[in-house]
């Protein structure tokens, strides 16, 4: 009996083990295929339906290519014996794709980085000739995937930032890319008035498609300019901390302010730019970006455009419009004819009805902001010390200077890009157009038309037609 028990247990103890040999081998295979699936999903996301159109545009290097990082080098473009010879072929930005085994950043952050690039490699020869698909009829619209075809404007994206900002300005990136410039590969400015960390630098430069620069500012443009009264200006802090006004304590946010106003457009960094886009921390972008903002800025001769408009707080600004209206008198030949009066002014230009487009989205013209008559106009303001004698924002200064400075044909209201900066939303009206651009804000949430909200104003100044379904939401 004891024997028999000491065979069942023998048996028991082989059957264990030889299951425990089979359960390794199986398990150890099976971390093997994931491992290959990674590497293959990293190089080529594999639910791509890329065959279709990849074998004329991809210079024969297919799906199937067991040389994935080549491939992403080849978005710089590829001489015929292979070489590299950088990425004139699409654009500023297309020479920097990362995967290329070139840094994108000039930080160190990402030296040595294999990381293959956010895009497809579906890439067309004929970057230059495509044409924009700007609804869901045309051509290319659905092409969501590769590095877009089209040429690339000289543009950037910028952004003023702490270094303690570093993982809000990581979300907002995350969203511009996820929703746009994974496609587009544009560059990416930062500024600070301090040095930027290694953490910030490597964060971003991580998440950024196109190549990153980082900027500290000067000191002349980030304190205060001599003419300005300390005592006085002192006071007007300490009064609006009491009357518990946002903001109206801080020296660093009107520096920021003025900083946005009057200089950030003439950095060193932002001197190679034509164009800019500007985001901020904790931002979000609800919609896929079909086309090319930039280049639909530049096609249609656009130089400043908005998402959201709203009335600006009146305490932080009780005297700018005296301030513009002495503009307005010593620089006659600087007001535009068609201006945008109309939307700033509900009396021909006598008050301020404090209508202003919110500058923490921007794309604009950086031309524009170079040109004499804004430096004009940002001069005259800044003489005036309502940067620091009250709390004047680079919202309303910006906002003003394109109603008067530009004939109202360059303002554009981006309805197709669906934003959100703290406390407002703008979710394009329209539930075909939310679908078409897959996005994923909720129209209840939509500011555009409610009362405070002075983009009806817009619409009706510029003779436009609100899109359908507005009524609903007002
Ligand atoms: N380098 C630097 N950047 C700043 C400073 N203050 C603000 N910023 C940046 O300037 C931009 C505007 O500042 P915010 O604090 O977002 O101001 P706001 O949008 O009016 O207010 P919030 O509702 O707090 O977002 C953001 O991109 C900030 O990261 C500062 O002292 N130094
Ligand atoms: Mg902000």
């Amino acid at each position: 009996m004891a024997a028999g028990n000491a065979r069942i247990v023998r048996y028991i103890v082989f059957a264990a083990f030889f299951l425990g040999v089979l359960y390794f081998i199986s398990n150890n295979q099976g971390y093997r295929i994931q491992s290959d699936l990674y590497n293959v999903g990293k190089t080529q996301p594999v639910t791509q339906p890329l065959e279709k159109e990849q074998p004329i545009l991809n210079s024969g290097s297919g799906l199937a290519s067991s040389e994935p990082l080549d491939t992403g080098a080849k978005l710089g473009g590829t001489s015929s014996d292979g070489v590299k010879i950088g990425g004139d072929g699409i654009g500023k930005s297309g020479s920097t794709v990362p995967g290329s085994g070139i840094s994108n950043s000039e930080s160190d952050s990402t030296k040595g980085s294999t990381r293959p690039p956010p895009g497809t490699p579906k890439q067309q020869t004929d970057l230059g000739e495509a044409a924009m698909a700007m609804t869901p009829n045309d051509h290319g619209w659905n092409d969501m995937l590769g590095t877009a075809p089209g040429p690339r404007m000289n543009a950037t994206f910028v952004t003023l930032a702490r270094n303690s900002d570093v993982w809000e300005i990581a979300r907002s990136i995350r969203q511009v890319e996820d929703r746009f410039n994974r496609r587009y590969n544009y560059d990416w400015v930062f500024l600070n008035d301090k040095p930027f960390d290694e953490t910030f630098k490597k964060v971003t430069t991580s998440l950024v498609s196109g190549k990153t620069h980082y900027g500290e500012i000067p000191h002349e443009h980030w304190s205060f300019p001599e003419h300005i009264d300390q005592e006085k200006a002192k006071k007007v802090r300490e009064d609006m901390a009491q009357r518990k006004i946002i903001y109206g304590d801080s020296i660093s946010y009107r520096h920021m302010c003025r900083f946005e106003s009057g200089f950030f457009f003439r950095q060193e960094l932002m001197m190679n730019y034509e164009w800019y886009w500007r985001v901020e921390p904790s931002i979000e972008l609800f919609c896929d970006i079909h086309y090319d903002p930039f280049r639909y800025m530049a096609e249609h001769k656009k130089k400043y455009s908005f998402v959201l408009s709203l009335y600006e707080y009146v305490e932080t600004i009780p005297t700018l419009w005296d301030s513009v209206k002495k503009f307005m008198k010593n620089y006659p030949e600087h007001i535009a004819e068609g201006n945008s009066m109309g939307f700033l002014s509900d009396d021909g230009g006598e008050t301020y009805n404090k209508c202003h487009f919110w500058s923490n989205f921007e794309v604009g013209n950086l031309e524009w902001l170079r040109s004499k008559p804004y430096i004009d106009f940002f001069e005259s303001l800044d003489q005036d010390g309502g940067f620091f004698y009250e709390r004047w924002g680079d919202a309303p200064v910006h906002s003003i200077a394109a109603g008067l400075l530009l004939p109202k044909e360059d303002i554009h209201f981006f309805n197709d890009i669906a934003y959100y900066h703290v406390p407002f939303t703008h979710c394009p009206t329209g539930e075909q157009t939310r679908i078409d651009l897959r996005c994923h804000c909720n129209p209840k949430e939509n500011f555009d038309w409610k009362g405070y909200s002075c983009t009806s104003r817009y619409f009706d100044l510029n003779k436009l037609d609100k899109p359908q379904g507005y009524e609903e939401q007002e």
